[in-house]
């Protein structure tokens, strides 16, 4: 892939801006930035029920801002003992205007009287390729844990205090970045992007 390929993101969560500026490090082959004046864009309303088309729609919605190839991600956290909640609706899940620490809250009520074989939680990441307009590529991947029955740790965004990581016996919130961005379900399908990007497949697509 030519060093000049230039990937602009779309989000409005700092948490993973901070993620993926840090997994698009020197080395990724391509330049990762902001969507230039994001902040100023009429934002895209993730309404639909699966983390593919929230994904895809967003991607598509701010592509048609930039002459680059837009990326976007939709991420969340599935419960099956929940039925899937919060899931898609992850960001919304206390409604809108609630913090991290309401969302987290709220997540631990509903799971207060569930006994430890029903806390299994998996992290599920969308991450979307458009361009002007055009959809180019989606890539999934997830990572599981074990929800807690009480925050712990401080770094990282969202539900991270609450997810137990087993293979480390931490938190995401007690992980550094570097170690978070080894394993986390961002990562894990950003290492697909850029592996797509480096592939005789996207010279063909892009
Ligand atoms: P953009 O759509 O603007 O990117 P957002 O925060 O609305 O930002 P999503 O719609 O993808 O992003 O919602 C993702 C939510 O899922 C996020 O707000 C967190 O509550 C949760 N989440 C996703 N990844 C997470 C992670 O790595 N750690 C903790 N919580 C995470």
């Amino acid at each position: 892939m030519p060093g000049s390929v230039k990937v602009q993101l779309a989000t409005s969560n700092p948490g993973k801006l901070r993620e993926y500026r840090k997994l698009a490090g020197p080395d990724a082959g391509f330049r990762l930035e902001l969507l230039p004046d994001f902040a100023s864009l009429p934002v895209f309303e993730e309404t639909e029920p699966t983390f593919a088309e929230n994904a895809a729609g967003k991607a598509l919605y701010y592509s048609r801002f930039t002459d680059e190839l837009l990326l976007a991600e939709d991420s969340g956290l599935v419960v099956p003992a929940l039925g899937g909640a919060p899931g898609p609706f992850s960001a919304r899940y206390a409604g809108t205007g609630a913090s991290d620490a309401d969302r987290v809250r709220k997540l631990l009520g509903e799971m207060e009287a569930r006994p430890a074989g029903e806390r299994v939680a998996r992290f599920v990441a969308v991450a979307a390729l458009a361009r002007q307009g055009e959809a180019v590529a989606l890539f999934s991947d997830f990572v599981e844990g074990v929800l807690t029955r009480e925050p712990r740790g401080e770094n990282g965004f969202g539900y991270d205090p609450i997810f137990l990581f087993e293979p480390l016996g931490r938190t995401f919130a007690q992980l550094s970045p570097d170690e978070k961005n080894l394993y986390s379900h961002r990562a894990r399908a950003f290492r697909k992007v850029v592996a797509f990007l480096c592939s005789r497949e996207s010279a063909l697509l892009l």
